[in-house]
Formats: C-alpha cells, structure tokens, sequence
C-alpha cells in the first residue's frame, strides 16, 4: 500500500456476461437481489412435484397412500378420511416439501393442518423453509435454519386449519415444512403464492484479500465469480476490477481465464453449472510508483 494510502479504500470488483439477466448483483459488494413484487394470484405448488421424508401405508385406504401430492392436489379438506391430506410415518424431524419447477419469487406459504385429529397436536412445532438451493433428505432445522440462501420461519402454534408465512418476495424453487421433532407430519395442503419465474443464471462475485497489506509491500486479493441462479451460464462472463488510488496491479490471472493487467479485466466463455464457482483469479497490487 502506499505509504499515504487513506485507512480504508473501496476496491470494487465487477462480473457480467454468461447471459444472465440479473445485473444488480454483479459488484462485490453487493451480491444479492431480493423482489417484492406481486402478491396473491395463483397456487405455484399446485400440481407440482412433492415428496416426503416417508409415506404412511395406511389399510383405511387402498389407494392412493398419504402420498406428499396430496397437500399439493388443491383441496384444503382437513379431514384425512376424506383423502387428501398426505402424512409421513412417525419420522424424526418428518419433512414435506415441493419442487416450483423454477424459482418463484415467494411473498407467501399457506400450510392447512389435518383437522380431524390429533391431541395433543402434531403440526405444533415446525419450519418452513424456502430456497433456490436443494434439500437433502438428511437436512434438519438445524441444518437448515442457517444455511446460506434459505428463508426459514419457525412456527409453534397448529395451524387452524391453516398458517400463513411470508417470506416477503424470498427468491425460491423449493418450500419445505419440517418437523423440529419426531411425530408424524400430516399435511392437509401447501400453497406458495407469488411471481412464477424462469430459470436464469445469476452471476454473483466474492473478493477477499489474503497477506496482510502492510505499508510499502504488495498486497493479493482473490475473486470468485458464481453462478447462484437456477441455469447453467452461457457466453462470454468477464471480472473487471476497479482499483482504488494508490494501488496498481502488477499480476493478474486465474485458472481458466484470459487476464490482461493493463485493464485488469479477466474473461472466459466456459459454461458454469448452478452453484459453482469458476478458479479464483488472483490479483496481486502494488503501491503506486508515483507515491514511492
Ligand atoms: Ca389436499
Ligand atoms: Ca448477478
């Protein structure tokens, strides 16, 4: 740094390319997005695909089981001799949960209780979860409730019938309710209203410095440009830095990309998968060799 460097400076790096659509996050320093806009209209859970943690074989009906499409087939009926509340086997930390088929911009999830049964309560004690990030079978509130990228709502009073959560415009695929503890999980429906959406790539860029950037020495920062959106990446994506005064770069490079110092810009036109990352460019700085 050089020797008359201000205590802080802003280094400010950019990604763009890829041809993703979400541009407002594309700046180290600001790396997500949130909509909040639309509210009400349709059912987006609707008929989608819905699995469960286990489906309780009951002899009372002969088909279907309590299949998990059952709190996603658009009646809220609670009664669960009337055939349309699914329910899992007596699970520790049971969970439901539905595929949107694409991001969906989450302002609200209805969950509807079975109301013919039980005391005390099952649905008592539970978790909504939204995400754009799968879940695992093995995932737990506690996993979970502090996983990047998921929305999480504890809830601890049944639904009666029915609960409204809102996610205000959470960016989300997947919507999960999970028991906190073992019971079974008899869900009468699961309704998701907000915006449907389309499955984009969303470039995002993270930038850390490593070795400590002691007056007089040269510093190194590393950036990583990622794909958090829902599709693959298409096209050239280029890393552009913006140096503050009183720093140049003196070496520029990363596996895979096509640096050039000068402009301290990186490019390359690999696709890059949902949820990964390209190799890290390291950006090495010097002090400017008009404050030496
Ligand atoms: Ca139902
Ligand atoms: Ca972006």
């Amino acid at each position: 740094m050089a020797g008359n460097a201000p205590a802080s400076v802003t280094n400010e790096a950019n990604v763009s390319g890829g041809s993703e659509i979400n541009t407002s996050n594309d700046s180290a320093t600001d790396v997500t997005t949130i909509n909040t806009s639309g509210g009400g209209g349709s059912d987006l859970a609707l008929g989608k695909t819905a699995t469960q943690s286990s489906t309780l074989s009951d002899t009372y009906f002969a088909s279907p089981s309590r299949v998990a499409a059952l709190s996603v087939d658009g009646n809220t009926d609670g009664n669960y001799y009337d055939g349309s509340v699914s329910s899992t086997n007596n699970d520790q930390n049971a969970w439901w949960q539905v595929d949107l088929g694409n991001s969906a911009t989450a302002n609200s999830v209805v969950v509807w209780n079975r109301t013919d049964c039980c005391n005390p309560p099952r649905l008592v004690d539970y978790w909504v979860f939204v995400s754009n990030t799968p879940f695992l079978s093995t995932d737990t509130p506690t996993t979970l409730q502090n996983r990047a990228g998921t929305w999480s709502n504890h809830q601890t009073t049944a639904p009666s019938p029915s609960a409204t959560v809102s996610p205000g415009g959470y960016s989300g695929r997947y919507v999960r309710v999970q028991l906190t503890g073992q019971n079974y999980l008899s869900l009468a429906e699961v309704q998701v209203f907000g915006s449907a959406g389309s499955n984009t790539p969303d470039m995002t860029i993270t930038k850390s410095h490593t070795g400590s950037f002691t007056q007089g020495q040269a510093g190194t920062y590393t950036i990583t440009a990622a794909n958090s959106g829902t599709a693959t990446t298409s096209g050239t994506v280029s890393v552009t830095d913006s140096l503050p005064t009183g720093l140049t770069a003196s070496a520029l490079s990363g596996s895979g990309w096509s640096c050039n110092v000068s402009t301290v810009t990186c490019t390359r036109s690999d696709a890059l998968a949902t949820a990964s990352s390209y190799p890290a460019i390291t950006l090495t700085v010097n002090r400017h060799s008009v404050l030496v």
